[in-house]
């Protein structure tokens, strides 16, 4: 009885797993939102947090309703300003299109912790926009 059940729930961790591997969706947990005009624009990743190294997140555009909205093409940077000796940093993510118009899958290998600005712009059916917004990297 109790063997089996240990059986079973491992059956489970490992297609979880494997569909974490396949490219699955980076996760649902939401890191930051930032509002842009009637828009908000939100960042997830399955920890919930940025990372200093390699991140996989996901970048949502969502009107007042929460519907997902198509923005067309999407770029991101992280960047941190100079501190003192050390040169200003910039981290570009590289964007990829979902199944979900308005959804995002982003990589971006983060250089270092500490507070990142994250500049967003996009550019399509809504026009042409900015957003941007500290996020803290662990
Ligand atoms: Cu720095």
């Amino acid at each position: 009885m109790r063997k089996t059940s240990i059986i079973a729930l491992s059956a489970v961790l490992i297609s979880a797993f494997i569909a974490t591997a396949c490219g699955g969706d980076p996760g649902d947990k939401i890191i930051k939102s930032a509002k842009s005009g009637d828009m908000t624009v939100t960042f997830a990743s399955a920890g919930g947090d940025l990372k200093n190294g390699e991140n996989e997140l996901m970048i949502s555009f969502t009107d007042a309703s929460g519907n997902p909205v198509d923005v067309g093409a999407v770029s991101l940077n992280f960047h941190m300003p100079a501190m003192g000796a050390m040169a200003e940093m910039n981290d570009r993510a590289t964007l990829t299109t979902t199944e979900t118009p308005g959804k995002y899958r982003a990589q971006v290998n983060i250089e270092m912790r500490g507070t990142w600005e994250a500049q967003i712009s996009y550019q399509g059916p809504q026009g042409t926009g900015q957003v941007s917004m500290t996020v803290n990297a662990k």
